[in-house]
């Protein structure tokens, strides 16, 4: 059988095309010599053997198989230029060699090694502006996107989740964020950073923190918070796996943040605990003592967060669990079995515990429990939702903007599968800046922030008066895609008015919001919103706050719709019609002669 000779095979790879993905790194062979019969194959990547389990082949246009269903008895043809990607999945980093070897029945045994390093320093010369043209054209492509928000902070393409190390310094509002700069899939987490000094504008920065090869961090730099030293701020995050307690110390106005050599500071949960997960530092300074709240849950028990003491912010003292929800109750309502991204923070006379709770793999939601707190102990008054749109408002993190304020912002996760992310190429918002206070009755309040006024525009139409059983379009005759509109209605025992947002009250696509003044709820209903299989509509409920009056403020941004009731109780959901640009809101009321009092939309700016 004639042998092909290595330099000639080596030709075979695609110069480049090694690629880091989420789960490994992928890369390419185009079959420029002659059509040949694979009857196995194998990689080596720095001379270790990938196990065929890890490895995958996938020829252009065909499906991705497993490298260990090639075989005598299932051969896969190589035909001439027909790229074969081949996907390594691997925890570590990028190969700097790769041997490939080819059992052929045409040729027999072929065997190359090529040096990823040396071809991607030249390459590297022309990747760099390559990738950075690929990501600007992603970007734009994302930004036409009509579901993609305009006045909602997201990176500009890609995967984005919790906020993290909010801070207010010199003047200007850090937000530090889950980021997968790779693709809009969760995976290879960064921390992605950007600024505003009004809550509203925002600028986009570079990463600010990256996974390291054989670091504690190296699998993802998961979640975590800020805290204002008297040498500035510092940054306490989780590294992972396992699940580790991290400090990064920021350089550049904040722009890096450089994990510490010292870490993890702490390396394991405490000991005799069985805990469900161990993550999500959050630092405050107490005189002069500082206390870190980590999430976590008990095994049996239900969901914890777990305090910790130290004076000099590097070593830690476990003092005990802060909080730890049962598992048992179900009122008023379930608080599950795992509590991820806790916060402490102090409201008027009492004390709030943010957190977000992991109910069952489908369920999870954000929860504060309000109460009181001394001498390391917390005293459960109550369970509140945060927000009544389920897992649509996640992982929520507030601070104090410099103006003695607490101001939240929430992660709103995408309703749709897998598949419409990778299409759409991003996933991932911030919800809008929420502002927390307490009534002089002691109820929690989240309105939204004042500043977003600024964003606003052409008002697009004003109404008062009764509504019937005929719906009514409410908004002018323009299609409206980012607006926010307002009105009040005074509260009832009987019947509903519901506000339609379709491109006609017939039209098969239609979100509807119900305010319900028999069950006392406001209901808001996808679950026709999207012709889009993909799309997972949802019915959500928010009890109407006992007042007799009710103002409804409603901000739909592309896909996202944020309700908030009396600037107290919120509703997140998204909606990803197929018709984008004929969207208009029709009102109508289950009995004739209800009445809508100053009904008003209008449009909002961009938030860039
Ligand atoms: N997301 C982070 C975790 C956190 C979870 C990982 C909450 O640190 O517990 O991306 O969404």
């Amino acid at each position: 059988m004639p042998s092909v000779p290595e330099f000639l095979l080596r030709k075979l790879y695609v110069p480049g095309s090694v690629k880091s993905q989420a789960d490994g790194y992928e890369f390419q062979l185009n079959n420029t010599l002659l059509p040949v019969t694979v009857t196995s194959l194998a990689v080596s990547a720095d001379g270790n053997p990938i196990a065929l389990t890890d490895l995958f082949l996938q020829l252009s246009g065909k499906n991705k198989i497993p490298a260990a269903f090639v075989s005598t008895i299932s051969p896969i043809g190589l035909p001439l230029n027909t790229p074969l990607t081949l996907r390594v999945l691997s925890g570590g980093s990028l190969p700097r060699q790769l041997t490939i070897e080819a059992e052929t029945q045409e040729v027999g045994l072929l065997r190359f090694t090529i040096n990823i390093k040396s071809k991607k320093s030249l390459a590297g010369l022309f990747n760099r502006p390559a990738r950075a043209l690929r990501g600007a054209s992603l970007a734009r492509r994302v930004a036409r996107d009509p579901h993609h928000p305009i006045f909602h902070f997201t990176p500009p393409a890609n995967w984005m989740n919790d906020p993290n190390g909010l801070i207010h310094w010199q003047g200007q509002n850090h937000l530090f964020y889950q980021y997968n700069p790779t693709g809009p899939l969760w995976g290879s987490i960064h921390w992605g950073h950007a600024v505003t000094s009004d809550l509203v504008h925002w600028k986009r920065l570079p990463v600010a923190m990256t996974p390291r090869r054989n670091k504690p961090d190296a699998d993802g730099c998961w979640s975590g918070t800020a805290v204002l030293t008297p040498d500035g701020p510092l940054f306490f995050y989780t590294a992972v796996f396992p699940e580790t307690v991290c400090l990064a110390l920021p350089d550049d106005g904040l722009r890096k943040l450089h994990p510490s050599p010292r870490n993890p500071l702490i390396a394991a949960p405490p000991p005799g605990l069985e805990v469900e997960g161990f993550r999500d530092p959050c630092v405050w300074q107490e005189g002069p003592r500082w206390y870190m709240t980590v999430g976590s849950g008990i095994k049996g028990k239900g969901g914890a967060v777990l305090l910790y003491r130290s004076i000099d912010l590097l070593h830690w003292d476990y003092r005990g669990p802060l909080l730890v929800g049962d598992l048992k109750k179900k009122k008023p309502f379930p608080t599950g079995y795992m509590w991820e991204c806790p916060q402490l923070i102090r409201l008027g006379d009492k004390v709030l515990i943010i957190l977000s709770a992991i109910i069952s793999p489908d369920e999870q939601y954000s929860i504060a429990c309000l109460g009181q707190y001394q001498n390391e102990h917390f005293k459960l008054e109550k369970y509140i939702k945060l927000d009544h749109g389920g897992r649509n408002f996640y992982s929520p993190l507030s601070f104090d903007d410099g103006k003695g304020r607490w101001v939240i912002f929430g992660w709103l996760p995408e309703e749709r599968e897998d598949a419409a992310l990778q299409e759409a190429g991003w996933a991932g918002a911030l919800s809008l800046p929420r502002i927390l206070s307490l009534s002089k009755g002691g109820e929690l309040r989240m309105a939204p922030a004042p500043e977003l006024e600024s964003l606003k525009g052409r008002e697009l139409c004003a109404y008062s008066g009764k509504l019937s059983k005929l719906p009514v379009r409410l908004s002018d005759d323009i299609p409206i895609r980012n607006a926010c509109f307002t009105t009040k209605l005074k509260s009832r025992k009987n019947g509903n008015v519901e506000f339609c947002l379709a491109a006609s009250p017939e039209a098969p696509e239609r979100t509807l919001i119900t305010i319900d003044f028999k069950q006392q709820l406001l209901r808001v209903n996808t679950t026709s919103a999207s012709l889009d299989q993909r799309a997972k509509g949802s019915v959500r409920e928010c009890p109407l706050p006992g007042e007799n009056y009710l103002e409804l403020k409603t901000f739909l941004d592309g896909s996202i719709l944020e309700f908030f009731l009396n600037d107290q109780m919120t509703l997140t959901t998204r909606l990803y019609p197929t018709q984008t640009d004929d969207l208009h809101v029709f009102g109508s009321s289950s009995q004739i002669g209800m009445q809508i009092d100053d009904f008003r939309m209008w449009e909002l700016h961009s938030c860039w």
